[in-house]
Formats: C-alpha cells, structure tokens, sequence
C-alpha cells in the first residue's frame, strides 16, 4: 500500500469533511431513511445529473451499508426520482408546476408526492445544477439529523456568482496558504491527480459554489504561461473536473502578457495589436475550454503591471479584456485592491484605506457590461476587524462583486481558530444607506439594489494538499460556512456552525455543544489579543504570523497605529484627518466622523485618541487594551478545556490535529498579551489598574 493511500486511511474522517457519510447507527432513523433512499430514478441525462447520481449512490451505500436500485426511468417502486424540470413531468405528481417560476436557473424542489403506489422524493432542479444541488440538500438533511417524509423545499441562490479564488503557484507554493502545497500545481507542472481537483469539485458543489479561478492573482513569468496551447490542454483537464459539478474555471493573467508572451512591445490597452492579441488569446483559450470563466485581474498593485503605466485608467485596461471575452460570454473579475505600497504612512495627504474609493469611483458607469469589480471587503486588507469598504455600494452603475479571505492571512493562519462567518455577517447585513435605509451589503452583491447584470462574491479559499485539505481540521467550517452563506445569507452563524458540526462530527451533544461554542467565540477571542479597537496589523513582517506592534513590511516609514506616548490611532476624520470617513453615506459618515458616535469596535480606525480616553464601556483605551489581552489568552485556554473533553468522542487523527493547533494558539496568545501591552505599558507609562505583570 502507498505512503498517500495509508495516509488517506487514516485520515478518512479529515479527508472527507462534511461528507462523511456514516452509516446511520439509530434504528429507528435508519428505517425511516432507508425507506425512502433506497430505490432511485434518475431521469434525463447530462455530466452534472450523473455528478448528483454518483454522489447520492456513494452517500446511500455508506450510510445504510447497503447499495441502492437505481433506475433511469420512474416507475410505481422508485423512491427518490432525480432530474430536472425539463424532465420531470411535475403535474403527473399534483404538483403546481408554476412553483417552478419562483426560481432562478441554479434553484430546486424537494418535494415528497404520492405516485399512486407509495410515498417518493422529488429531486427536481431547474437545470441539472439545480438537481446537483437538491441532491446535496437531501444529504444535508440527512446528515443533520432531519425528518425527510414530508418535504416541500423551494430554494434558490441568493448570489449569482459564487467563487473561489486559489492563490496557487505553479512551484506548488500557495500565497497565503497555511494546508500544504498546491492541489492544481507541482514542480511548475499542472497536476495529473484529477482525484483530488473532483473531492475538491464535490466539496465545493454541495456547498454551491459555481467558479472557481485556479491560479493566483499575482502573475509570476510561469503562470504567465497557463494562457499558451502548450499548458491550455491540461487546464482545460481541469475545467472539465469541475464542469461535472457545475463549476465553471476562470484563469487569473498578467497584464503585460502581449510583452511577456507575444512579440509587443506595450500593453498599453489602447493599442490596436494589443486589443488584437488579447482577441486570438481569448479565441484559443475557448477553442480548449469553451465555457471558460473569464479572467481575475489584479493590475497596478504590488507591483504587478497595469494600465497606470500606460496612463490610462483601470476601465481602459479592462474594458480592452472584456471585449475580447465578449463574443465568448467570458467576463472580466477586476480588482480594486489598488493601492500604493511604496507610500509614506507619515504623510497624512495620502492614506491606503482611501485607494480604491479614489481611484474607482470617478469611472463609475465607465465599465463594459462584463466587468466585474472585486473588492475586499474591508478598505485595509482582511484584518480582524475593519469598517465595510466604502467602494461597496459607491458604483451604481458597475458591476461588483464582494471578496473575502477564507484563508486566515491575519488571523491566525489556520494554526489559531478564528470562525470567520459570525464576521461576514456582520459584513453582509452592514447598511450602507447607498440608496437609504435597507441599501445592506447583501441587497448590493446580489445585484438588487442597483440591478446589476453581474455580482456576486468571491473568496480566498483555504485549502492545500494537507490530508485534512485546511491544515487545522476545524478551519473546513470557514470554507464549509462560506458556501452555504453566500447561498443564503439569512442563515445564521450558529445554524452554519450547528449543521457543519453535525455533518462533521456526528450527533452527540457534548461535541455539538462544545465545537460549536468554540467557532462561534473564536474570532473575539483573536481579536482579543491581537489587535482590538479596529486598529489592525501589528504582525510580523512578510508572513504575517505573530506580534511584531511596529512590524508589517509596508509600514517600514511610519507605523499603521500611530501610537506615541500620548495616544493611539488613526485620525481618518473629515475635519483633521485623512478624510476617509467622508466617503461613506450618510449616516455611516456622521457616525464615523464622531468621536462620540463610532462604535468602539472601530474607533482607533477613525480617531486617534489618547491612552487615557474612555470608551463606552467606561474603561480607557488603554485598560481595555490589557484587559482584553489578559483575557485573549484565558479564552484560549478555555478553548483547550473544551476541546479536550471530546478526547474519546472523535477519532484520533482530528483530535490530535485541533489540540495540537490549539496549543499553538495558545503559544501565540500569550506573546501577543506580553508583546503588546509591555509596548503600551512602555510608551504610555500608565499601569495596569489591576496590576498584572506585564513582561
Ligand atoms: C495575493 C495582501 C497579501 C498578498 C496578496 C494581496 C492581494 O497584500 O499579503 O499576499 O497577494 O493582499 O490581495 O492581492
């Protein structure tokens, strides 16, 4: 037996995640699944049908150790009959075929009817990727313990595009990966284990996610290459993994390709031979994968090449590429994380929370119809905690698309348990009062508030090569919860958490209660004793793991916090700050101008204020800072508590991995408390009230 098949066996419960599929031990359950899982029909015929066949054959055979009949035709015995609407006569059921109106493409039914001869499931979607989905409810349901004798579930997505952004590397590295190598790339070759990319597909598919780009926005000489007929062959591999579970492949380019890979000189997006080489670019990328995605562009950030070289704007460059991608239906993923990294932080005229607002917001309405605008969704750069990006809501008339980092950048990298969906809710449900009361961060991305033709949300997946896919077992929740919120962001933190662990972990109590207790503190925890207050940073340059209060590479001429011996923050009002405050509506501006109105969650982002300032909960800024620090690393050791109560109640492989990521949290915890309050108990000179010993 191989090294990788051992370990594969002995990780089985972290290789599959949420797809467990356990034979259900309950008697009582297992009869009343049994009855209406083991006879299916499958009508119609398609890849993606075959996907939901395939998964649901798998599915049965493991939770009832039995395999199920499978037909494809219905007849009076079938249980669960599968296919879309196109196929499944609903009114042959007594079903209002009109319920089929209410959804969009990628929506379904489950309905329980009577054929006449027993009681059967519908699985029915409006196209296959509807019944794919269906499918993947029906397990949900299953897995979590729910009743499935009576069903009536009408569901679509909220969210149109619902991506995944892989920051791989052709070397097999992954920027900002915290699980091991690259599952695409090795060795500066594309992969050849399709295996893998298809768990990946299957994981992500019952989740709901739609695309996928594979390479990482920033565009090393190698990747430059996934564009050329050599390599296009071997992504289109790729494409066609994840066409089979609705999936679509997106590529990440290089701006300056025409120079990089054609014979140019510029590419100046103006220029007639550039616009023409983008053409027959584009026109061969199709010819190998003909429902290709599009492109992800990340230009003029970072040092990556873009328009601003060529003095034109952002809606030159990638409304070039989008009219090349036009005539395929391809569209154009632009992100606005454009900022200048090379600035002075000691000159208050120019401040990188204020970049992308500046530069996007005067081109609004200047963008073809297939381009997107991707952005963070905080101004900075995912730090634990950031107001919302003014930019969301500010471009009526362009596309956009939001972006979240499942990858823990700057929370934790996966060793710390930071549960991020409790954050992007907070995110989701923001009013940004862009076309007053109600104009939420979820009305904007699903494209209703301004009728967008495009929108939807984008995230920085987590994953690598690592058996358990996301180095620390308990960081799949993220990738997990990201999913099903996008689908429908009404779902709550707990309930994401409540199913995930369930499908995870099983149905004991002891270990539904205690992991899901320990996702949903887990990011005040991080903020706790890291950086609280919205001011951010503070890591160790480059790797951006661990205390380091004046490190972050790009803050070299002058610190993000401002601190000196009289104070802390960052003065980012209208009147004597940055003025970044003022880009947001009204009343958010307000609110955040005042000193006394921002919410002190975010109150060193606007303000710079002295140590001895009082919050709203009485304490001054500095107290607050040593007692969250002090109780940061309590809350961790609280969390290993938990944890190891479920010694005997997990297998050993995950056990061992959380506990052990656990303990470096906790290593991690206690150098921030010591790192950051020995700093401010030194520059400010004020003692801890309750006289701890700061280091
Ligand atoms: C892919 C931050 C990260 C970079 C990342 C960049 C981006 O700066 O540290 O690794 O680059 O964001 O989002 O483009």
């Amino acid at each position: 037996m191989s090294s990788k098949v051992l370990e594969i066996l002995n990780a089985k419960e972290a290789y599959q995640c949420w797809l467990q599929y356990k034979k259900i031990e309950d008697g009582r359950q297992y009869d009343e699944y049994a009855s209406i899982c083991l006879n299916l029909a499958v009508v119609g015929d398609s890849v993606i049908l075959n996907s939901a066949l395939q998964e649901l054959i798998q599915a049965v055979t493991s939770m009832f150790d039995k395999e199920p009949l499978i037909t494809n035709y219905a007849d009076p015995d079938s249980s669960i009959i599968l296919g879309t609407y196109q196929d499944i006569n609903l009114t042959d059921y007594g079903v209002d075929a009109s319920i089929m109106d209410r959804l969009n493409e990628e929506g379904y039914l489950l309905q329980t009817v009577n054929n006449g001869k027993r009681d059967c499931l519908l699985l029915v979607g409006k196209s296959d990727k509807g019944t794919l989905y269906a499918t993947h409810h029906l397990l949900r349901l299953i897995q979590t313990g729910e009743a499935i004798n009576d069903l009536t579930i009408v569901e679509s997505p909220r969210n149109q595009i619902r991506m995944l952004n892989q920051w791989d590397n052709m070397d097999g590295s992954v920027e900002r990966g915290y699980s091991g190598n690259s599952i695409f790339f090795d060795n500066n070759q594309i992969t050849t284990d399709l295996e893998r990319i298809k768990d990946y597909a299957r994981l992500l598919s019952s989740v709901g996610i739609n695309a996928i780009s594979i390479n990482n926005v920033n565009v090393w000489q190698v990747e430059t290459n996934l564009i050329t007929s050599k390599l296009l062959p071997e992504v289109a591999n790729i494409a066609d993994t994840f066409r089979r579970y609705g999936i679509k492949t997106f590529l990440s380019i290089n701006f300056a390709s025409p120079i990089e890979l054609g014979d140019l000189t510029t590419a100046d997006p103006l220029d007639q031979d550039v616009k023409k080489w983008w053409k027959d670019k584009v026109k061969e990328i199709y010819a190998h994968i003909p429902d290709f995605g599009g492109f992800v562009v990340k230009a003029d950030s970072e040092h990556r090449p873009g328009p601003f070289s060529y003095d034109r704007d952002h809606a030159d460059g990638s409304n070039m590429l989008a009219e090349a991608l036009q005539p395929f239906d391809g569209i154009v993923v632009w992100r606005c994380f454009v900022y200048n990294c090379m600035q002075d932080w000691r000159d208050r005229s120019t401040d990188r929370a204020r970049a992308a607002y500046d530069h996007f917001k005067p081109l609004d309405g200047k963008f073809h119809d297939n381009v997107i605008l991707q952005v963070k969704n905080g101004p900075m750069d995912f730090q634990v905690r950031e107001p919302i990006s003014p930019m969301i809501g500010a471009m009526e008339n362009t596309n956009q698309i939001l972006e979240f980092q499942i990858a823990q950048e700057y929370l934790g990298q996966q060793k710390d348990l930071a549960f991020l969906i409790p954050m992007w809710k907070e995110v989701l449900d923001f009013d940004t009062y862009a076309k007053g009361e109600g104009s939420t961060v979820t009305a904007i991305v699903d494209g209703s508030l301004y009728d967008y033709k495009f929108s939807g949300i984008a995230a920085v997946s987590n994953i690598g090569n690592d058996i358990n896919w996301t180095g620390n077992t308990l960081a799949q929740a993220n990738l997990y919860g990201y999913g099903r919120l996008i689908w429908n962001p009404n779902l709550t933190a707990e309930e994401i958490a409540g199913e995930w662990v369930l499908a995870t972990f099983g149905s004991d109590s002891t270990v539904l209660e205690n992991i899901t207790s320990m996702l949903l503190d887990s990011r005040e925890i991080y903020e706790n004793y890291t950086t609280p207050l919205g001011i951010g940073w503070m890591v160790n340059p480059n790797h951006h793991y661990g205390p380091n209060v004046d490190g972050y590479e790009y803050s070299r001429w002058g610190t993000y916090h401002f601190a000196d011996r009289n104070g802390i923050g960052v003065d980012r009002t209208i009147e004597t700050g940055t003025g970044y405050a003022g880009q947001y509506f009204s009343p958010n501006k307000k609110v955040y101008n005042s000193l006394e109105e921002c919410p002190d969650e975010l109150l060193l982002f606007f303000h710079h204020v002295p140590y001895t300032h009082k919050l709203k909960s009485g304490e001054t800024v500095i107290q607050h800072y040593y007692n969250t620090h002090f109780k940061g690393v309590e809350q961790v050791e609280n969390l290993i508590v938990k944890w190891t109560m479920l010694e005997d109640k997990i297998d050993e492989f995950r056990f061992n991995n959380v506990l052990d990521r656990l303990k470096m949290q906790l290593a991690n915890a206690k150098e921030w408390r010591d790192q950051v309050n020995t700093y401010f108990y030194r520059k400010s000179g004020i003692a801890d009230e309750k006289n701890r010993t700061i280091y």
